[in-house]
């Protein structure tokens, strides 16, 4: 008997179904409580808009996985049932549903997918009560762009029904084919194409010696989330870091209660071990998908805006960039740090809105090679979405070449190129109404504050940021609102687009200070004349009735 099961023809059931109001996809796909997907109709429905959405896609192959949160198996089955209701030829699934979302991307290139369905929510937290997520990756492995989304949204709002077959459940633990319909599907190893990709970028022989001399410790922190896998398998088992190196190593449906969120405040017990007595040498964490990751040292917290810069300024050091970079792109309000590093290299530094789907024309079109996010996000033309584990490995590679400590590079960094002090105010969980009041109060601010002076501060500029593409022309706006001083200081606000409750506050504040003299302040004292003048301007404390925000990073 052949261990394959074939099912020649089977029952494609067509659903009648309304549409839901709220399925418009925020800065990284569709992001909603867990009873709120388990409406029913709701999950399918989503589905079936990306589906109509696509042109085309009768016969292609499309990747599926999710980080390992609560829902994640449930709804691969429907997943999988519908694309073979809808004519899908093959889907390449991660083992027991698991793939890091750089994974994922890595597999869609590697295949030449049509796309890919990510199941995350990201950083945010798990379980029966918590927050599930979805998103479609394109063919080039990236998030998709806003007219696709928008297309998808779209559909939702006029969607009457949706196609799925009557079928059995697929054994997503056995690695193989086996059949549902008309269509393949492929449980493939989650880890062994991710591993390969890195592999053929870092010196992992160089990293394996370092690692082992004896002279260096590690801890990351995989919080419980999909990176565990990837983690052992790359630093423990390829390339020989002690046992536990890897620390919170297997996914669990709910991170074990915790925010996969690898921040100073969320990822508490690397923060512990790493400003604690006897600290490793280096430490590290990644989120609940696996794309972010906060990068410390002794005793020192790395900003990722500082990182991307970092990582920029040593490239030449890493195999698969040594041939220089095309260019750099960060988000608006990730900190110019990196732009400084671009101006002496002489290359272009692109300055595009918050979400990693604004980097990908960039990264197709050849002209930015490293980006990054102040959100603890950084990534390359690897692939197209950010990568934690990669940003791990390559600090891994240049502490293995320079031999220094993390400290001692960020200081050189600082004393090079200056240092941009940097911090992010999260107010989360505010009323919906009262945010919107304040950005638009500040929005109908924005014509009379250029020229206005506050003590020390000038506004040279204030707007709402909007982006042209430089490769496709298309146009975003309203990506926040920045206000610029003369002497280049910046503060920035925006409303989040990934939160499932109420909504977030971001305050962004930056102030660049080349004097290396004046590096040893502490961040937030060196921006609190900054942080007063944000809620002068824009009355956050009276409008929203916050003391404090509640996220400092
Ligand atoms: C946040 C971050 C943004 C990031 C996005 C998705 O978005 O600020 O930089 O790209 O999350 O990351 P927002 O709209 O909440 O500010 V992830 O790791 O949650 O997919
Ligand atoms: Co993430």
């Amino acid at each position: 008997m052949s261990p394959i099961k074939t099912i020649k023809t089977m029952n494609v059931q067509t659903v009648v179904t309304q549409p839901f109001r709220d399925q418009k996809p925020g800065t990284s796909g569709l992001r909603k409580k867990v009873p709120v997907f388990r409406q029913p109709h709701y999950l399918e429905n989503f589905i079936q808009s990306i589906f109509d959405s696509l042109e085309g896609l009768t016969g292609k192959t499309f990747v599926l996985g999710g980080d390992g949160r609560y829902y994640n198996r449930q709804a691969i089955q429907i997943i999988l049932k519908m694309a073979s209701a809808n004519g899908v030829g093959r889907v390449l699934v991660g083992q027991a549903g698991i793939l890091s979302t750089p994974a994922a991307s890595c597999i869609i290139r590697k295949n030449q997918a049509f796309g890919g369905i990510i199941l995350s929510a990201s950083h945010n937290p798990g379980g029966p009560e918590a927050d599930f997520g979805v998103k479609y990756n394109i063919g080039n492995g990236g998030p998709a762009p806003e007219k696709v989304t928008s297309a998808i949204f779209e559909r939702s709002q006029v969607i009457d029904s949706y196609k799925i077959i009557e079928a059995g459940e697929i054994n997503l633990d056995q690695l193989g084919s086996q059949q549902l319909g008309g269509m393949t599907v492929e449980v493939i190893d989650s880890v062994a194409d991710y591993t390969e990709l890195m592999e053929s970028l870092f010196d992992f022989n160089q990293i394996s010696q370092f690692l082992k001399s004896g002279q260096f410790r590690m801890c990351m922190d995989s919080l419980h989330a999909v990176t565990g896998p990837y983690a052992q398998a790359i630093f423990e088992q390829k390339l020989g870091a002690s046992a536990g190196t890897v620390k919170n190593g297997m996914p669990l449906e709910d991170f074990g209660g915790g925010h996969p969120d690898p921040n100073l405040v969320y990822a508490h017990d690397l923060v512990e071990i790493m400003f604690g007595d006897h600290a490793p040498d280096f430490g590290a964490a990644s989120d609940g998908d696996g794309d972010r990751n906060m990068i410390l040292g002794q005793n020192l917290f790395v900003t990722p805006s500082d990182s991307l810069a970092i990582l920029a300024a040593n490239a030449n050091l890493v195999p698969g960039y040594k041939n220089g970079l095309a260019g750099v792109a960060r988000s608006m309000p990730t900190s110019g740090a990196v732009d400084r590093v671009a101006e002496k290299i002489g290359i272009d530094c692109y300055e595009t809105p918050t979400g990693w789907k604004f980097f990908g024309n960039l990264l197709d079109a050849d002209k930015a090679t490293l980006c990054g996010e102040e959100s603890f996000g950084t990534g390359s033309n690897h692939v197209r979405e950010k990568d934690g584990l990669w940003a791990v490995l390559f600090w891994l590679n240049i502490l293995a070449v320079r031999q220094q400590s993390v400290e001692d590079i960020v200081k050189e960094h600082w004393k090079t190129y200056g240092r941009n002090y940097y911090s992010r105010h999260d107010y989360e969980g505010v009323e919906i109404d009262k945010a919107n009041i304040l950005m638009e109060n500040l929005r109908s601010l924005l014509p009379e504050l250029a020229g206005k002076e506050y003590g020390q501060y000038k506004v040279k500029y204030a707007d709402d940021f909007s982006y042209t593409d430089p490769v496709d022309g298309s146009v975003s706006e309203k990506q926040g609102i920045r206000i610029g001083f003369s002497d280049g200081d910046r503060i920035i606000f925006r409303l989040s687009g990934t939160g499932t409750q109420g909504a977030t506050l971001r305050l962004y504040v930056e102030s660049y200070e080349p004097d290396a003299n004046k590096h040893k302040q502490d961040t937030q004292a060196a921006l609190s004349s900054l942080i007063t003048l944000a809620d002068e301007i824009a009355q956050i404390k009276n409008t929203i009735g916050r003391e404090k925000p509640t996220v400092i990073t």
